[in-house]
Order: structure tokens, then C-alpha cells, then sequence
């Protein structure tokens, strides 16, 4: 009996040794794994994103204290004012979590301490959202050929201070420091953008304009409203306010809808000018349009309003695209919204018309395309828009599907928002809670390994965007979930020429973003190719 009590001891010994000896090694690899973390990382020389085209680091620092100032110089007083604007974002932005409330001064002279914002003596070169920033002991010296690109600047400025500087509250016990160097920057593509489909599931002007604040550090520069679709009409038209009242009453799922007032609409394109971002309005047509077709029975053929509709189909809706009264609609819409929007551009989607004939779907995006250009915008759509004889180099396309043979050929300028890449409402992987996969699973790594030239030629592409649809994504939370953090690759890719970028580098980049998004509360996805440490790879 001893004896098998013994051996039972012995072996239980053995088994405790063994569990403790892998307890051990497990923590070993574990601790391990952090030294390799935080060691043998490519050190980049910051963790800029977009990364800037240049960065030359010094040695030594200045500290921003509640006795820093502000100083401001334009060519002109416009310019100056203007550039106190983009100050007071700057001391607004700094407010929060430094306390301080820093002086904005209109320099005579240039200021031998202090932060500088500048056009003088900039170079044309830079382009509108270029900037220098060159950082000493003494100052923060920003120059840029336009407000604009001293705005851009001011975004980078944000990320050369500790992560902290995005807490909304009062923080303690940081110094706020910024590295000695000489940052030279201007993007690649001019247009970089997000989209938001506001009309599956609607978001309030609030929770808009937080997306627009958070893709504006990024560099995002337009924030496209995707207004109108089978499900939805978000945007107040004074002329037929059915429209929203019942367009706009309902949602993906069924339940309350929602829409913009042209106030509201305003107020928006204001927030998002403070920063420098334009709004792209879209109304979807001739398909995608069942919202319009409940609001109004004019615009069906047999004169009754469609039902409203809930589900989540496409290709079920059409215009009439061969009876006037649909012309007279249109133009109304188009006019108001040209009258509040100051974007350039409007968006009149014409992507999966698929219960409109083809000649029909030709004749009608020409004649749409003919009333934006009435109105003064650039008309952009989506793809096949540029298959249509009525279509030419004055149209923009928005590039969705790998098709854009006729846009080549007709010499169409091309933002590519290529949906196996640049979709943002596509899962990361098969657990993502939220989102489709009809164009594949996109993690962070396939987010940001592409470049717009891989689908289009260099000098036809005017720069990227990426979509979120919301047929999945009810409220902010989901959004934030789905935007970030692939929008940040997705503004390096529209910022950073193609032979500065590398994904190995890029995420550790992507992973010091971390606190920065966490003090924003921002609700990322953590994929396991940033933030887990692999050591084959
Ligand atoms: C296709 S992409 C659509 C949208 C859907 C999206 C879902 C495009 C121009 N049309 O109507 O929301 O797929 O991923």
C-alpha cells in the first residue's frame, strides 16, 4: 500500500514540477515577446500617420507651457484671420487636456519664441495642403503655401505631443513636449476621403461631426454623405418635404429614420470646413431610390407611392428615366442642395440600377450628369456610370468594382474605393460582429497593403476613398468599430507616396496610435496582426 501511495506522490510531484516548470516558460515567452516588443521594433524616426515625407529628428525639445503663445502672420489680413482660425482650433484642441489657454497673437515681427503659423515665404510648391513644421528649443515654426495646408500641420503637431494631449480632461504630471526636427510634408493624392451611408441606419449631426474630427487628424479631407437610398432620404428639400417626412421616417430594420435639416446640413459642412474637410453630398439614382418613390406617387408610373422599405435587397428601384416630371424632381433637389453644399462636386450614385435598362441607365445618368454641371459641381458616380455614351472626361468615377475600361478610355479622373480593399463595412475576419463579406474579409494588413495604382492609371486618379455602408452598422459604437483602425492605412494610402509606405513598419506606427484612439474613445478593433507580437512573422 505505501509503496503505491508513494508512487501516486511521486508522479502527482512530477506533474506539479511539470505544470510549474510550462507556468514558467509560458510567462518567459510571454515577458519575452515584450522585450522583443518594445526593443527590437524598427525604430521609426515618429509614428506620424499619414507618415510625412520628410522628417529629420535634432536633438533636444521644446515644452509647451501655459505661457506659450500663438503667433499669427498671413500675406494679407484675410489670410491672417483665417490662420487665427486654424489657431483657435490648435488652443482649443490643446485646451482640454494641457489647461492652458495659450494667447493667439497677430505677429509684426517674426516671433523669436512661441508657436509660428505662417504663409509668409512659403513655396508655391508646397500646394495647398503642404507644410513645413521646424521645431527648436525656442519655437514651433509651421509654414505653409495656404491656411489649409498650416491646418494639416496642425494635426501632425498633434501627434508629435504625448498621447495624452487627446484626453478630454484635465491631465497632470505630462510635459508637453515636442522633439526638436524639421518636418517637410504634402500629400500624394489631393482627394482622400471617407464615406458614411447615412441612409441605411441614420446618424445624428453629432455623431457625424465626431467621425469628421477624428478622420480630420488623419488628414481625411472629405467626408462623402451617402443621403439617400432604398431605405432613407436624409437631406431636407424644401421644395418636397415628403420626402423626409416619409422618405426619411424609417430605417434599415424598421423604426424611427431620421434627417438633416438644411440648417443642420450646414452646420455640419461648417464643422467640418473648420477643419479643412469638404462634404461630398450623394444622391443615389436612378436605382437605390425607394425612398423618393414612397414620398411622392408622381414619380412612379402608376402614380402611387411606393412602401416604404426596410430590408436590406438592392436593385428592386428605378426612376423613371423617360418622363419629365422625374427631370423636374431632380433638378429641384439638385438646385437646393447646390445652394447650401459648397463641395465642388455631387455625388448621384448610379451603381446597381438593376431594374433599369441599360439604354434607359444611360440616358438617365447623362441627363442627371447635364443638371450638376447646370448648377456649377462636378458630378461624380459610381461604376458602371462611366459605361454610358452620355458620360465624358467632365464626370468623375468613383471606382467600386475592378471595371473602369470605359473611364480609361474616355480619360475620366477616378477615386478608387475598390470594395475587396477599401470597404470599410467589410468584416476584418469571420468573428467581426458587424459588417458583410461579399468582397472578401479585409484585416488592417489588406486595409493597407495596395496602392490606387493598382487599379487605375496614375495620372487619371485623383485619390481614394473608403465607404461605410450601414446596412450592419446600427449606432457609433459599431461605426467606430469598422472605421478604425483601417482609416488611418487608408489616409496613409491617399497621403504617403507608394515607395514610402511598408506594412511591417507601418503597423508599429498603426499600434502607438493606441492610446491616442483609447483617449479619444474611440471603439477600434484590436486585429491580432498590430497588437499581437508575432515572432515568426
Ligand atoms: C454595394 S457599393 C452597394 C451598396 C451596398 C454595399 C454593401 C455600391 C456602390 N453599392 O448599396 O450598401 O454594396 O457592401
Amino acid at each position: 500500500m505505501k509503496n503505491t501511495y508513494d508512487k501516486q506522490g511521486k508522479s502527482k510531484a512530477i506533474r506539479l514540477l511539470l505544470l510549474i516548470i510550462v507556468m514558467i516558460f509560458s510567462t518567459m515567452t510571454y515577458v519575452r515577446k515584450d522585450v522583443v516588443k518594445a526593443k527590437d521594433l524598427p525604430q521609426s524616426s515618429n509614428n506620424i500617420i499619414p507618415k510625412p515625407l520628410s522628417y529629420q529628428k535634432g536633438s533636444g525639445k521644446f515644452v509647451l507651457t501655459n505661457n506659450t503663445s500663438i503667433y499669427v502672420k498671413g500675406n494679407n489680413e484675410n489670410e491672417t484671420a483665417e490662420i487665427s482660425r486654424v489657431a483657435e482650433f490648435l488652443r482649443e484642441k490643446l485646451r482640454a487636456s494641457t489647461g492652458f489657454e495659450l494667447k493667439i497673437i497677430k505677429a509684426d515681427n517674426v516671433p523669436a519664441q512661441g508657436i509660428y503659423l505662417t504663409t509668409v515665404g512659403a513655396e508655391a510648391d508646397k500646394g495647398n495642403e503642404g507644410y513645413r513644421i521646424a521645431t527648436t528649443a525656442e519655437e514651433v515654426k509651421i509654414t505653409a503655401y495656404k491656411p489649409e495646408g498650416i491646418s494639416r500641420a496642425v494635426q501632425t503637431l498633434r501627434q508629435l505631443l504625448p498621447p495624452a494631449i487627446e484626453k478630454n480632461a484635465l491631465v497632470s504630471g505630462v510635459e508637453w513636449s515636442i522633439p526638436v526636427s524639421t518636418i517637410d510634408d504634402k500629400p500624394e493624392y489631393s482627394y482622400r476621403g471617407l464615406m458614411i451611408d447615412v441612409a441605411r441606419h441614420f446618424f445624428t449631426v453629432d455623431e457625424i461631426k465626431r467621425q469628421i474630427g477624428h478622420a480630420a487628424q488623419y488628414k481625411i479631407n472629405k467626408v462623402h454623405l451617402h443621403l439617400s437610398d432604398d431605405q432613407g432620404w436624409r437631406l431636407e428639400i424644401k421644395k418636397w418635404p415628403d420626402l423626409t417626412t416619409i422618405g426619411g421616417s424609417t430605417k434599415v430594420g424598421g423604426g424611427p429614420g431620421g434627417y438633416y435639416t438644411q440648417e443642420q446640413f450646414k452646420d455640419i459642412v461648417k464643422y467640418a470646413a473648420d477643419r479643412y474637410v469638404e462634404i461630398v453630398p450623394e444622391f443615389d439614382m436612378p436605382g437605390h431610390s425607394n425612398a423618393a418613390l414612397a414620398s411622392y406617387g408622381f414619380l412612379n408610373p402608376d402614380g402611387k407611392k411606393k412602401p416604404l422599405y426596410t430590408g436590406t435587397k438592392v436593385g428592386f428601384s428605378s426612376f423613371m428615366t423617360r418622363d419629365e416630371k422625374t427631370y423636374g424632381f431632380i433638378e429641384d433637389v439638385i438646385r437646393e442642395v447646390s445652394e447650401i453644399s459648397p463641395s465642388k462636386y455631387i455625388h448621384i450614385g448610379g451603381d446597381e440600377a438593376l431594374s433599369t435598362k441599360k439604354a434607359d441607365y444611360d440616358y438617365f445618368v447623362g441627363r442627371v450628369a447635364s443638371i450638376v454641371k447646370k448648377y456649377g459641381k462636378t458630378p461624380i458616380g459610381w461604376d458602371p456610370i462611366d459605361t454610358s455614351p452620355s458620360i465624358d472626361s467632365s464626370v468623375v468615377l468613383q471606382n467600386w468594382k475592378d471595371s473602369n475600361t470605359a473611364a480609361r478610355q474616355k480619360n475620366m479622373n477616378i477615386i478608387t474605393s475598390v470594395a475587396k480593399k477599401a470597404y470599410l463595412d467589410m468584416k476584418y475576419d469571420e468573428t467581426t460582429p458587424y459588417g458583410l463579406n461579399w468582397a472578401g474579409y479585409i484585416p488592417v494588413e489588406t486595409a493597407y497593403t495596395w496602392d490606387p495604382t493598382d487599379f487605375a492609371p496614375k495620372n487619371l486618379v485623383l485619390g481614394i476613398e473608403a465607404p461605410l455602408w450601414t446596412e450592419t452598422i446600427p449606432n457609433e459604437k459599431a461605426m467606430d468599430y469598422m472605421i478604425y483602425p483601417r482609416l488611418p492605412g487608408y489616409a496613409e494610402i491617399g497621403w504617403t507616396p507608394k515607395v514610402d509606405r511598408n506594412w511591417a513598419e507601418y503597423k508599429n506606427r498603426l499600434k502607438a496610435q493606441e492610446e491616442r484612439m483609447r483617449n479619444e474613445g474611440i471603439n477600434f478593433y484590436k486585429d491580432n496582426s498590430v497588437w499581437t507580437f508575432n515572432l515568426a512573422k
